[in-house]
Order: C-alpha cells, then sequence, then structure tokens
C-alpha cells in the first residue's frame, strides 16, 4: 500500500448536500511485526537458531490474526452460542448452538499447534514460549478462543503428571494433536455454587461403581462451565471414605476426574443437564453454563483425596495464560491507540502531536512493555521447569511468580484497555467499534482462576511452603547486580530496586502476624510484582544498551517504587522537563531517536504517517 492511501478523515456527503466531517477508524496491520519491542525482546531470551526457527511462523501468523482469524472472532461475537433445551417436540436435547466461526477456530487452533507446540518440545525449554507467543497474537482476534485452549493446555499438563496409561492413551493424544478432526478441548469445572475460591466446600460426590471397574457416578452442580463445547473437563468430587463410608469434608475430601461430556454417540450429554447459559459482562463468545451432573461417567485421576493439588496444575498452566491473555489485551490497546493518534486531527492538529495524549499513550506502553517482560520471563521458566533437570530454584520462581504475573498483569490489564476506549472518546465506547469488548473481555482475568485476593494469599502460602521469598529477592539482586555509571538512569533505577527489596525484607518479618499478613496481602504482592517487573526491565536494558530502555526502567522505578511509598496507590506526578517528554514521545509513538518508526510490517499505518511527523520531532 502506497502512502497516498492514507486517510486520516475526509469529508462525505450528507443528504442535505452538506459535507460532513468523517473521522477513519483506527487499523492495525501484522500483529508480529508492529510488535517491535516483542521482536527485541526475543533476541534476548531466545537462541538465535531456535529464534530463526519460529520467527518465520510468527511473521506468518501475525497476519493470520489479523485476516481469516478475526473475522471468525468477529462472527463468534455477532453471533453469541444459545442453550437450547427442548426441541420442538418437547424432547430434552441440551444443545449448545454456536456460530460455525467457533468449531473453525477450534480447527485453526489445532492445526497451528497452539497447544502441542508446548508438548511436542521441538525447541525443548523454549517451546512454551513459542507456543505463548502464539496464543498471545492470537488472544484478541479469536472471541476469546483462548479460554478453551488454556483449560486444554491445563488438561494435557495435569494427564502428563499425574494421568494413568488409559488417560494417557485415550485422551491426551487428543489435546496435543495438530489434526483438527482429533483434536479435542477440555475444560475445568471446579467453581460450584459455594464458589470458585472456596473449592474446599465444594458438594459434588463420586459413587464408585461396583462393577470393579475404574469408573465413578458423579453428582453435583457445577456452577461455571467454561467452554461447555468441549469434549472433556476435569472437575473435583467427593469419593467415599472405606473406614467409615461416608464423605470426608474439607478440600482434603476432593478428588480429580476425568469425565467425556458427551457419550460415545457424539450426542447424547453423559448423565448430566445443562440449566442455563450465564450471561457474562464480557467473554460473550465462550459458551458457560450451568451444568447439573446426575451421575456422570467419571475416571479418578491420581490418588484419592488429592484432587486439589492435582487440578492446581491446571491452574498453574490457565494463570500464564491469563498473563498471555492480559498482556496481548494491553498490547492491542496500545498498538490501536497509537494508530489512531495518527488519523485523529483535534484542535488543529494530529493526536501524536499532543502532549497529553501522548503522555497517556506513553503511560499505556509502559505497562505493556513491563508485563511482556513478566510474560516472556514467566513461560521461559515454565520451559524450563519442564524440559531441563530438576531444579528447586526454577520451581520455587514459578510457584510465587505465576499468581504475582496473573494477579498484577490482570489488573493492569483492565486500566489500559479502559484507557484505550477512552483515547478513542465516544466511538472507542460504541460496541460496533469493537473496543469495548477488551476492555469486557479482560475484566475476568482478574476473576477466574483465583481473583486478586485469593491469588494474594496463594503468594503468602508459597512463600511459606517454599520458601519463594528469599529465591525471588535473591533472583532480583542477581538481576540488578551489574553497576552503572552513577548518576545514570539504571544507577538510580538499581538505587530505587534496593531500597524496595529492603522494604519487603521489612514488611515480610510481619509476616507471623495473620491479621497482618491478610490486611496487607494484597499490596505486599503488587510491590513484589513491581519490584520484580523492575528488575526484569534492567536486565533488558543492561542488554539492550539503549537509552530508551535505561530510561524505561528508571520511570518504572520512579513511578511504581519509588513515588507510590511502596503502596501502590500514589500518583506519580510527571516531570516537566524536555527528557521525560522526549521518552514519553518515542514510546508512545514507537519511534526511534532519528524519529523512524520501529514496526516492521509494511501494512503498518504509523509507519506511513511518519514521513510527515518525523519533521517536527
Ligand atoms: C468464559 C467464562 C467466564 C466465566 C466467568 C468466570 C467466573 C469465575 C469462574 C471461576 O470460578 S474460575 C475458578 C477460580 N478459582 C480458583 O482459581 C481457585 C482459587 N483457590 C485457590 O487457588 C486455592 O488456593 C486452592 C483451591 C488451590 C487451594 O485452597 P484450599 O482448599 O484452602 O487448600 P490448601 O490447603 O491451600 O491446598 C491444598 C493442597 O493444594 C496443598 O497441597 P498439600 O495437601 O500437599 O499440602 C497445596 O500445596 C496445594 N496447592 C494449592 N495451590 C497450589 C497447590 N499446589 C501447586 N500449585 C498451586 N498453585
Amino acid at each position: 500500500m502506497s502512502t497516498e492511501n492514507i486517510t486520516t478523515s475526509s469529508k462525505q456527503k450528507g443528504q442535505s448536500g452538506y459535507e460532513y466531517f468523517q473521522q477513519e477508524a483506527p487499523r492495525l496491520g501484522n500483529q508480529y511485526l508492529e510488535d517491535s519491542y516483542l521482536i527485541e525482546s526475543l533476541k534476548r531470551v531466545v537462541p538465535s537458531n531456535y529464534l530463526n526457527e519460529i520467527e518465520p511462523d510468527l511473521v506468518r501468523f501475525g497476519d493470520r490474526v489479523m485476516g481469516d482469524i478475526l473475522e471468525y472472532g468477529r462472527a463468534c461475537e455477532n453471533n453469541p452460542p444459545k442453550h437450547v433445551a427442548y426441541d420442538a417436540w418437547g424432547r430434552r436435547i441440551d444443545k449448545i448452538v454456536v456460530d460455525e466461526g467457533w468449531n473453525i477456530l477450534k480447527d485453526i487452533s489445532a492445526v497451528e499447534g497452539l497447544v502441542s507446540i508446548g508438548y511436542e518440545r521441538k525447541q525443548k525449554e523454549f517451546s512454551r514460549l513459542y507456543q505463548y507467543l502464539k496464543i498471545y497474537l492470537f488472544a484478541c482476534s479469536s472471541a476469546v478462543f483462548d479460554c478453551p485452549l488454556s483449560m486444554t493446555d491445563g488438561g494435557a499438563r495435569l494427564l502428563e503428571l499425574y494421568g494413568d496409561k488409559e488417560l494417557m492413551t485415550t485422551a491426551y493424544p487428543h489435546y496435543v494433536t495438530r489434526d483438527p478432526k482429533n483434536f479435542w478441548t477440555s475444560g475445568q469445572w471446579m467453581t460450584e455454587k459455594t464458589g470458585g475460591s472456596d473449592v474446599a466446600n465444594s458438594e459434588s460426590v463420586a459413587e464408585p461403581r461396583k462393577d470393579g471397574s475404574n469408573r465413578y457416578d458423579i453428582s453435583g452442580y457445577k456452577y461455571f462451565t467454561s467452554a461447555t463445547t468441549a469434549q472433556t473437563a476435569m472437575i473435583l468430587a467427593r469419593d467415599r471414605e472405606p473406614e467409615t463410608g461416608g464423605f470426608r469434608s474439607g478440600s482434603r475430601g476432593l478428588s480429580a476426574f476425568f469425565i467425556k461430556i458427551r457419550k460415545d454417540n457424539g450426542k447424547d450429554l453423559n448423565n448430566m443437564m445443562i440449566h442455563k447459559m450465564k450471561n457474562k459482562f464480557g467473554t460473550k463468545a465462550v459458551p458457560t453454563t450451568e451444568i447439573e451432573l446426575l451421575g456422570t461417567e467419571g475416571v479418578m485421576i491420581g490418588n484419592k483425596g488429592r484432587g486439589v493439588p492435582i487440578i492446581a496444575s491446571i491452574l498453574n498452566i490457565t494463570r500464564i495464560h491469563n498473563v498471555i491473555h492480559s498482556v496481548a489485551t494491553m498490547r492491542r490497546g496500545v498498538a490501536l491507540a497509537r494508530d489512531f493518534a495518527h488519523r485523529r486531527k483535534v484542535f488543529g492538529s494530529s493526536l501524536a502531536e499532543n502532549q497529553l495524549y501522548i503522555s497517556t499513550l506513553a503511560e499505556m506502553e509502559i505497562e505493556y512493555r513491563a508485563g511482556l517482560q513478566f510474560l516472556l520471563n514467566v513461560s521461559l521458566l515454565l520451559g524450563q521447569s519442564e524440559c531441563l533437570e530438576k531444579n528447586p530454584k526454577i520451581d520455587s520462581l514459578l510457584r510465587i511468580l505465576t499468581p504475582l504475573s496473573k494477579l498484577y498483569t490482570a489488573k493492569q490489564s483492565i486500566l489500559v484497555s479502559s484507557e484505550t476506549i477512552e483515547c478513542m472518546g465516544g466511538t472507542g465506547y460504541m460496541e460496533d467499534s469493537d473496543i469495548p469488548r477488551l476492555l469486557r473481555d479482560t475484566q475476568v482475568t482478574a476473576i477466574w482462576e483465583g481473583t486478586t485476593n485469593v491469588l494474594s494469599m496463594d503468594v503468602w502460602r508459597s512463600i511459606k511452603s517454599h520458601n519463594s521469598l528469599v529465591v525471588l529477592l535473591d533472583e532480583i539482586r542477581s538481576k540488578t547486580a551489574a553497576t552503572t555509571k552513577a548518576g545514570s538512569p539504571l544507577a538510580n533505577a538499581k538505587q530505587t530496586i534496593e531500597n524496595a527489596v529492603k522494604a519487603i525484607l521489612e514488611i515480610s518479618n510481619g509476616s507471623d502476624d495473620l491479621d497482618f499478613v491478610i490486611a496487607n496481602a494484597k499490596k505486599f504482592s503488587f510491590l513484589l510484582s513491581q519490584t520484580y517487573m523492575a528488575a526484569l526491565l534492567y536486565e533488558h536494558a543492561l542488554w539492550s544498551k539503549k537509552s530508551v530502555d535505561e530510561q524505561i526502567c528508571e520511570r518504572w522505578c520512579f513511578i511504581k517504587l519509588q513515588s507510590s511509598k511502596m503502596d501502590g496507590t500514589s500518583i506519580a506526578f510527571a516531570k516537566a522537563d524536555q527528557s521525560w517528554r522526549d521518552l514519553d514521545r518515542l514510546i508512545a509513538l514507537d519511534i526511534d531517536e532519528s524519529g523512524n518508526y520501529r514496526g516492521t510490517g509494511d501494512t503498518s499505518t504509523c509507519k506511513r504517517n511518519f514521513g510527515a511527523l518525523r519533521a517536527r520531532y
């Protein structure tokens, strides 16, 4: 496309014969090639032999998520799933009717290897990162099909860890195949009416069959069964204690079960009834229902009474998927707002020249960059934990960083997507602009797979059980060990990070007082996340040696650690100096010091518009 085709706004003739102003919509190009910070960061974290292998696929997929995948996603959004309880003759059928695009997205997921890449492990410990990068590109175009993929990924991991020979041969291959005809998705149906957080109070029960098989008949009420069109689900239920014949209460009484959702004829439900389709705030294309289990056939996984730790192996995967969705949402929001900056003229100049818009965009970009570093880091750790020799340090880091990255990026994605709507003004608030969906779909990232409060308590649990705080602080110190020139942005950042580590240690000394722990768990988790993210930005800046990266690290420390007085709530005022404004402009518009746009996608609007703007900067 040539630069002459660029339109920012135009005039259109109305019925009256007068010409009216016509604003152009933001446009996006290749979602990999335009993501210059991702491309640069991958050079740091992925060895070149693997990067050369995966990058052509990421480039191709970066186009596809703006092509047919986006169209199928939109079709699903416009035609949300319906529950048809009865046929015309009064027969109970419990059909979930979805847009055909939903089934096609499932096929595409198989062919693209969105689950299988993580299990083929062709790129060894970098396979998870490769898989998650593809889902990161996919998430915001796919009508949240990444939700069923996350649970399928978790189900595959659960079976790898705990599945017996039967499940490993009959179910596992279906989760990790690239053949769409054989690909299954799986749900994780943990939540009951007693709540998603208070799992220990689950009421479902499992009666062993008397035929000597390993089958159980499970009864109970599953209150949120997401992706009900999946083929299988992993659930929790209580089975009888051999000693007393009764059901043991609490989480120790719960076992994990594998169920097929439909019988072998593929039509009839496996002894269950769908009571209703949930009417959700977002993720509207994802079929989520309330289901009553009425003697559903299930197979126990792992040991009796170990259901919670077993199902936690799914949670530890889906929580990382949550990070993917949150960071992808921030990236999509920034990309839209950046493109819009070039298309929208107000008060006589484009938004790209409006200092306050640029500052807002820069804040969003910094959140995205820090979130991306968190995502890359956690994905790498997961790959290492699965593919390298057992390493307690990696296990401890992963145990604390999984809830931290989930809880922090979820909150930030809600803020950034809300800001994205505001960047587009009233039109961004209109449903048919497709922008509100970003916010509605990401609001749930702070709820499902554990709320911010529940995960903050999980962080404390990991500190107690895995000594994970000591390991985390060591990791922060080692990432920021290298010294830099006194007075430089990185030296300032280092000082702030050291102070934050001291504060963390002081706070954790009060951790024997449970009231103190509970009152401060969330703020403490935010502080840990922000300090760790500062260390990741530091590590990246040391590697890139770019002034922009050094300043971003310094800015992050100033906003999140220094001016916030460690409680994550105070406002950091912008400094009214030229270097602050220069950094805002460079990162908001993603340009280098010479004013060149850094994205390389040839469909990129930002790139095309820069010819005109460069002169002014
Ligand atoms: C598109 C659809 C949209 C629909 C809208 C969304 C609506 C919301 C839908 C949902 O409800 S999603 C589900 C949200 N719920 C969760 O994610 C669970 C939140 N709760 C927790 O994470 C709890 O920490 C957990 C249930 C896992 C455990 O709490 P408990 O019952 O108090 O048990 P406990 O004693 O802490 O842990 C039991 C065992 O599990 C321990 O092992 P041991 O028995 O060997 O000591 C723990 O170490 C182990 N465990 C807990 N968390 C773990 C873990 N192991 C490994 N990793 C973890 N993360």
